[in-house]
C-alpha cells in the first residue's frame, strides 16, 4: 500500500468549503484503489490565523511543508485584511519560498458545460496556460517614499532573470511538445515593454531553437485577450508573464463555463520541494458559507495532485466521474445550475464508487 501525504491548506472563504469536498473525493479514491492511501495533515493557516496570531502562517510553516508530498489548497482572501497581506503571506509565501515557478493552468469546456462565447465549438476550447510563478512582475521589488505628502511615490518593478525565464520557456515547449497539436504561443507586451518583454521574446528563440518539432509565435497580451475570445481555436499552449497569465488564466476560466472549474498546479518540477494544487478562483466571500460553491476547480485540482505523486489511474477516474456529474446536469449556480456544493460532491463520489 503506498501512503501519500498531504498537507490541506483550505484558508479562506470557499477554501473551507471546497478543500473539505475535494479531501471526501479524494478519499473516496483511495478507498476505490485499494492500492494506496493519503496521510492528510490539516493547517489552519490564512486570515482567522492572521487575526488570531498576527501571520498568515506559522512561522516555520515552511519547513513543516517539507515534509509532505503535495500541498492541497484553497484560496487567500478576507474582507477586512489587505490583499496584500493574505497573498504575500500565505500564498506566494509557499510558491516563492518552495521554487514553485511553473504554474500550470488547463482549460477545457467539460461536457455539459456550455462558453459563453457565441458560436464556440467546445472542443476549440483545450488550452493550457502556463504561468511564470516566481517573478516578474510578482518579485515585490519596489517602495514607497513621501507617504501621505504630495510628491508621494511608489515603484514596482518587475524582475525577469535569464535562468527564471528560460525555465518557464523550457517547461512550456515540453508541454506544447507532449500535446497533439505542438503550438506554443509566447505572449509578452514588447511593444511597450522594451526591456524584460524584449528579453522574453530573445530567450523565447533561443529555447525554441531545441524544439524544432513545437511551432511557436508570439503575440502581444492585448490581442491575446482577444483572440481568446474571437478566434479560441487558434490556441494550444501559452506561455506568459506571472501577471499577463493570471489575468489571461481568469478570462480562461471565463470562457470555459465558469472560474468555479478552473484548476492549477503550482510545481517546483526539481521536486526537490513539494508542489501545490489549489482552484485558481479566490475566497469568494460573497459567497462563502452559502454551500453554492462550486467545487468542480478543486476536484480537477485533485486529479492534477494525484497525477503528480504518481496516482494517474486515480486522476482518470477522478476526471471521468467529474465529467459524468457536468453531462448529466448536476451544476452549480455559476454553471446555471441550481446544485449545491454537498449534491455535486456526492453526485462525484457516487460516480467514483459506481
Ligand atoms: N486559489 C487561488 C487564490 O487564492 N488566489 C488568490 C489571489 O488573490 N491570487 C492572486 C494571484 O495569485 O495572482
Amino acid at each position: 500500500m503506498r501512503t501519500h501525504r498531504i498537507a490541506a491548506i483550505p484558508a479562506d472563504g470557499i477554501g473551507k468549503e471546497v478543500i473539505p469536498a475535494g479531501l471526501r473525493v479524494l478519499q473516496a479514491l483511495a478507498e476505490r484503489s485499494g492500492d494506496f492511501r493519503l496521510d492528510v495533515t490539516e493547517f489552519p493557516w490564512g486570515s482567522d490565523y492572521y487575526r488570531q496570531i498576527g501571520r498568515m502562517m506559522a512561522e516555520d510553516g515552511l519547513e513543516t511543508l517539507k515534509g509532505f508530498d503535495a500541498i492541497f489548497f484553497g484560496a487567500v482572501g478576507d474582507q477586512h485584511i489587505s490583499d496584500d497581506i493574505t497573498l504575500w503571506g500565505l500564498r506566494l509565501r509557499i510558491c516563492q519560498g518552495f521554487d514553485q515557478y511553473a504554474n500550470i493552468r488547463p482549460t477545457r469546456v467539460l461536457p455539459g458545460l456550455t462558453s459563453p462565447l457565441r458560436a464556440v465549438n467546445p472542443g476549440d476550447i483545450d488550452w493550457v496556460i502556463v504561468r511564470e510563478n516566481s517573478e516578474g512582475e510578482y518579485a515585490g521589488h519596489g517602495g514607497r517614499a513621501h507617504r501621505g505628502h504630495p510628491e508621494e511615490v511608489a515603484t514596482e518593478t518587475a524582475i525577469f532573470t535569464r535562468a527564471g525565464v528560460t525555465r518557464i520557456m523550457r517547461t512550456a515547449f515540453e508541454i506544447a511538445a507532449k500535446r497533439p497539436r505542438k503550438l506554443l504561443t509566447v505572449v509578452t507586451k514588447s511593444n511597450a515593454q522594451k526591456h524584460g518583454m524584449v528579453f522574453w521574446d530573445e530567450i523565447a528563440a533561443e529555447v525554441a531553437a531545441q524544439y524544432p518539432q513545437v511551432t511557436w509565435e508570439k503575440e502581444l497580451v492585448d490581442a491575446m485577450a482577444a483572440r481568446m475570445v474571437r478566434r479560441p481555436g487558434s490556441i494550444d499552449t501559452v506561455v506568459a508573464t506571472n501577471l499577463h497569465a493570471d489575468i489571461l488564466s481568469d478570462l480562461a476560466g471565463a470562457v470555459a463555463g465558469s472560474l468555479g472549474v478552473a484548476p492549477t498546479a503550482n510545481l517546483d518540477p526539481s521536486r526537490r520541494f513539494p508542489s501545490m494544487f489549489e482552484p485558481i478562483h479566490g475566497s469568494a466571500f460573497d459567497i462563502a458559507g452559502l454551500g453554492v460553491a462550486n467545487p468542480v476547480a478543486t476536484f480537477w485540482t485533485a486529479a492534477m495532485m494525484l497525477e503528480h505523486i504518481g496516482e494517474a489511474p486515480a486522476a482518470e477516474r477522478l476526471m471521468a466521474a467529474v465529467e459524468r456529474v457536468c453531462a448529466d446536469g448536476v451544476l452549480t449556480a455559476d454553471l446555471g445550475g441550481t446544485a449545491k456544493t454537498e449534491e455535486v460532491t456526492q453526485a462525484v463520489i457516487a460516480a467514483i464508487r459506481g
